[in-house]
């Protein structure tokens, strides 16, 4: 216990030096704490008592819209304290998007910002810039996803921020990386087009289609924050910031690896287990549309369940993979497609995919989804109910998990937000409902940053923390 004390310790000590690189590589700390079988020991502390994974680090929340607020959001649920910098007046565009509740802060902002504070900064102010540099020194991480240029042109340089604090790491997210269109602004559907999933989603003979995945924005999100946990840790060893850059055409691309893997297949060859394959459709030069075929090669298609005439979600996703094939063949009542040559293996049923599935969804239509993900689970043969949002909202084990939450606000009171999908034993995420515009300027200003009192009165006077006084403002 003693030497455990000693070494949360020496952390802080360490954490103190602010430029100096850290002389001796952390992994040795790490080691000193492991056990005889080289696995960190488990805590003593209760299960979820035992403080946040990422406590300690402040993080200069400059992101807008829904990439750059993702990923401080999940930084946020594992402790980070997240402190937003909104422009005075509007904020976060997002607050006043899509709202349904007039006068409340939209639920397109409240799902994305959870856990943060705000303070409002003019940041092309002279005022607004000394608070910025302020929080430049005090945290830890600078996260912005502005156009691209736009972090320069308000004066916070690579080389400004470093200068003024050497360990700061600044994450962001653009819409390409260096190349012809990095200048350009992109949205969702944009990186969605420009990053491959639109060329390989939909049917092979329709329009090239986007998905309701947002893998654009929360996905890039996610990729940036897996990318400023890295930077935080490698800071351990080298006591120095670095550049984070998530750009979204990589990030979709990098979710749309198989794509890429089957273009390179198709110099080879037909893609066998497509399903225009089976059909008859040449393939052309590039990887085609497979409408719903899975990725991993398995032959498999959305079949109809009962209730589908008026339904629209009581469909399955079922896949015919090989290792349960007899299984299925069980199920539906077709043994004999088991030994029989023209079903038994998987390159026999290829030409035959059209016939086979027509005969299990004969067996899906009398059954509801739930009817048949019980009984396909019953044998280990996986499938795919189509979830309803409504359906997954109202899920209780999803509620259960934390995955699904209900989340209490002081203008537009209970909704349900997503919480964090990543769970940790020891760090447990409790959701906490989305700062208002500015609820937290005068907290910040006082105990994070440390100005005094004169200096709070000059800088809520200047207006770069919102309208100034209209006494002061007169002078
Ligand atoms: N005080 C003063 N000015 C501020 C400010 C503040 N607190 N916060 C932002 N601004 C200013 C910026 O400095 C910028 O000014 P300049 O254009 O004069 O440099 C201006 O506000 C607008 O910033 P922007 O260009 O980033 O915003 P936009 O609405 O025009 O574009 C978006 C939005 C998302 C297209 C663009 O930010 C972008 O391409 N971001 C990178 C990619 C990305 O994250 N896209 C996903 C968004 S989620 O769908």
């Amino acid at each position: 216990m003693a030497k455990k004390k000693a070494l949360k310790a020496k952390g802080k000590a360490k954490a103190k030096k602010v430029s100096k690189p850290a002389k001796r590589p952390v992994l040795k700390v790490v080691a000193k704490k492991a056990n005889g079988i080289g696995l960190p020991k488990v805590s003593s502390k209760p299960w979820g008592k035992d403080g946040k994974a990422l406590d300690g680090v402040k993080i200069l929340d400059f992101t807008h819209v829904q990439s750059g607020p993702t990923c401080t959001q999940l930084l946020a649920w594992f402790g980070a304290d997240v402190i937003k910098v909104e422009r005075p007046g509007t904020g976060d565009i997002t607050r006043g998007q899509l709202q349904d509740v007039p006068g409340a802060d939209s639920l397109y902002f409240t799902m994305l910002n959870h856990n943060k504070r705000s303070i409002t900064l003019d940041s092309k102010s002279k005022e607004g810039m000394k608070v910025l540099e302020r929080l430049v020194k005090t945290c830890d991480v600078l996260v912005e996803n502005f156009a691209p240029g736009a972090l320069d042109r308000m004066g916070l340089t690579w080389e400004h921020i470093h200068s003024l604090n050497p360990r700061m790491i600044v994450a962001s997210v653009k819409g390409f990386g260096p190349g012809p269109y990095e200048d350009c602004k992109v949205y969702e559907n944009v990186a969605q087009c420009a990053g491959g999933s639109a060329s390989t989603t939909g049917f092979h003979d329709g329009l090239p289609l986007v998905t309701g995945a947002q893998i654009g924005d929360s996905g890039t999100g996610l990729h940036l924050a897996l990318g400023i946990v890295s930077a935080l840790y490698q800071r351990k060893r080298t006591g120095r910031g670095q550049r984070v850059l998530t750009a979204m055409q990589d990030g979709v691309l990098n979710l749309c690896r198989v794509k890429l893997r089957d273009q390179q297949r198709l110099a080879h060859g037909p893609l066998k287990e497509y399903t225009q394959f089976g059909q008859g459709i040449p393939f052309g030069e590039a990887t085609p549309r497979a409408g719903n075929d899975s990725g991993g090669g398995q032959p498999g298609v959305i079949l109809k369940c009962k209730g589908w005439e008026t339904d629209p979600n009581a469909y399955i996703y079922f896949i015919t993979q090989a290792p349960v094939w007899e299984k299925i063949c069980d199920l539906i009542g077709e043994p004999g497609w088991k030994t029989h040559p023209d079903y038994a293996k998987p390159p026999a049923r290829l030409p035959r995919l059209k016939e086979i599935f027509e005969r299990i969804e004969q067996w899906t239509m009398t059954k509801t989804k739930f009817e048949v993900m019980n009984e396909c689970n019953a044998f280990d043969i996986p499938v795919g109910p189509i979830l309803s949002m409504k359906e997954l909202a109202e899920e209780p084990s999803l509620r259960q998990t934390g995955t699904v939450v209900e989340v209490d606000h002081p203008t537009r009171g209970k909704y349900l937000s997503v919480g964090n999908p990543i769970k940790l034993s020891d760090s447990i995420t409790e959701v906490e409902r989305s700062p208002l515009l500015g609820e937290h300027t005068d907290e910040i200003l006082t105990k994070v940053l440390k100005f005094t009192p004169r200096e709070i009165a000059e800088i809520k006077a200047s207006g770069a923390t919102g309208q100034a006084p209209k006494a002061q403002a007169a002078e």
